[in-house]
């Protein structure tokens, strides 16, 4: 069974109540946010990862979400260009890291842009969502470097949904937990499908860790079919990473 080690994290720095937003949910509250961070670090710590952390960065509010901009697989690291402009800094403290961890190390250009929170994969294969944040230039570019390394890629058209992941999440053995509209799409058709309701779509963004899935808190529907297909499931507050349109896999990423 496929097992990750690390997660790199970084705190929510105070200026994350600037962050950009949606969700039309208010401001975030700094300290809430930190306390939730907390907790989300502890229970990655129970999934078996050791936590790499970055200082919080009050140059980039939106620097809490480090999911973006890096995409890590197993043979290779892929230093994001991240859509937003206000965010494209954030990849100077990752490169640093990622250095210690991976010696093929690979970057998106310009005119190329591509949020990693866009990738997701899938027993080997990954997939690119086109959003507001990932253009056709990054995801061909991600193309050629998963090629490079042996892996296949394919593209999934994205509307009304900030990136792929927030509506769609891997928990390996064939299973997706997705909304009904990106279950319909046809790639995604030969997964076992854990529909999450119109009602509880931001829970979409759950995340499997070595057999446990972190889902957020509040949304019980979800929770009993996650339960149901044999997971066990912890619920997580996310409260204040939502005002921000961020939620579980955002805050880290894996390797
Ligand atoms: C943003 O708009 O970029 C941040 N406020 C939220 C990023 C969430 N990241 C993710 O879904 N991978």
């Amino acid at each position: 069974m496929k097992k990750y080690n690390h997660a790199i994290v970084r705190s929510p720095c105070p200026e994350m109540i600037h962050g950009l937003t949606e969700s039309q949910l208010g401001t975030p509250l700094y300290e809430k946010a930190s306390d939730q961070h907390i907790s989300y670090l502890e229970n990655l710590r129970l999934c078996g990862l050791d936590i790499i952390g970055l200082d919080a960065d009050s140059r980039y509010p939106d620097s809490t979400f480090v999911e973006d901009t890096v995409l890590l697989t197993p043979r290779c690291a892929v230093i994001t260009r991240p859509g937003a402009p206000s965010r494209r800094g954030e990849i100077r403290e990752m490169k640093k890291v990622i250095r210690r961890y991976f010696t093929d190390i690979e970057e998106i250009i310009f005119p190329g842009t591509l949020d990693a929170g866009d990738v997701m994969e899938a027993d080997g294969h990954y997939f690119t969502g086109l959003s507001r944040r990932t253009n056709l230039n990054g995801a061909k570019q991600l193309q050629s470097i998963l090629g490079k390394y042996g892996y296949s890629s394919s593209r999934v058209p994205l509307k009304n949904i900030l990136h792929l992941k927030s509506g769609v999440a891997y928990l390996e053995n064939n299973w997706l937990v997705a909304t009904k509209s990106l279950a319909e799409f046809s790639d995604f058709r030969k997964y076992r499908h854990i529909i999450v309701d119109d009602d509880e779509k931001y829970a979409a963004n759950c995340l499997w860790i070595n057999g446990s899935v972190l889902l957020a808190d509040g949304f019980p529907k979800i929770r009993l079919k996650i339960e149901d297909a044999g997971f066990k499931v912890i619920p997580l507050d996310v409260s204040e990473f939502r005002k921000l349109d961020g939620g579980l896999s955002c805050l880290s990423v894996r390797f």
